[in-house]
């Protein structure tokens, strides 16, 4: 398998639904408001456009409210790519209704047997597949996924998402092929041995969940630490750093990576 935890052709992404206002969130705060939400995705799909990547836009599907959040439905890998088995009950049909589109791109989809994992608990650098246990993800999805990848040649390691934490990358997420953005908290973990870790600067950590995609880093704005660091880092890396208002996302523990579904086409 060919594989790159960074270098992307493509993009799935999924207009949000009004029924956004119903999206799954651990606190208690207000709804989102769906036109905002709305105006925030088109930045956000105009900053991948910006990096680099052919935009595939799907319709909003009313009845799954967080099915905006494409991340957590399947997982591409070049050539294959793998339908998830969401832990949240809510969440179960939005794999399938990803399916038929996965078809139009990868020319392996595999299913997962068993299990339940979701998207957002997946880290992929550039040499292995690391997988959160968390609320929604669980030992048996893990086992599943590494039974899908074997005959690609691409290791799959649980790790632990950290308690009371959403997804494994609401903490991380990657700058290089061995290079992680983590907080403090979550790479003391020792899940990180072996990478070098950029830490997240404290009281910033919900800045963790950002995407390199190509040269460009796109994270939250509202995060000036994490954005001079990030900035200053990417002279080194050779990547820019772009920041855009996901605010409404936010409001439904929605992140950056959540958003979108990136991969590499087989170009050979
Ligand atoms: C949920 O709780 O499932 C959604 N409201 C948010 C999902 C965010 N997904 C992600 O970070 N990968």
């Amino acid at each position: 398998m060919t594989h790159s935890a960074f270098r992307f052709t493509d993009a799935i992404c999924r207009k949000p639904s009004a029924s956004v206002v119903d999206g799954l969130r651990a606190g208690t705060g207000r709804d989102p408001d769906p036109a905002l939400f709305l105006t925030q995705h088109g930045h956000y799909l105009t900053a991948l456009q910006n990096a680099g990547v052919q935009l595939t836009v799907l319709d909003a599907l009313d009845d799954f409210p967080d099915a905006v959040f494409v991340e957590d439905a399947a997982l591409c890998f070049t050539p294959v790519a793998v339908v998830c088995r969401p832990g949240a009950p809510t969440r179960f049909g939005e794999a399938a209704a990803m399916t038929p589109h996965l078809h139009r791109f990868f020319p392996r989809v595999a299913e997962l047997a068993a299990g339940r994992l979701e998207g957002g608990d997946v880290l992929v650098t550039g040499r292995e597949v690391l997988v959160g246990l968390s609320d929604r993800s669980d030992r048996e999805g893990v086992d599943a996924l590494a039974a899908a990848l074997a005959p690609h040649g691409l290791p799959v390691r649980a790790v632990q998402t950290p308690a009371d934490t959403l997804h494994f990358k609401s903490d991380c997420a990657v700058l290089g092929e061995d290079v992680v953005f983590s907080t403090a908290s979550l790479a003391s973990s020792g899940c990180f041995d072996g990478y070098e870790v950029v830490e997240v600067p404290a009281g910033e950590e919900a800045a963790a969940n950002l995407i390199r995609v190509n040269d460009t880093v796109i994270m939250r704005t509202g995060f000036p630490e994490s954005q001079r660091l990030l900035t200053e880092r990417g002279t080194v890396d050779g990547f820019e750093v772009v920041a855009i208002d996901t605010g409404e996302a936010a409001l439904i523990d929605g992140g950056l990576s959540c958003l979108s579904l990136r991969f590499a086409r087989d170009l050979r």
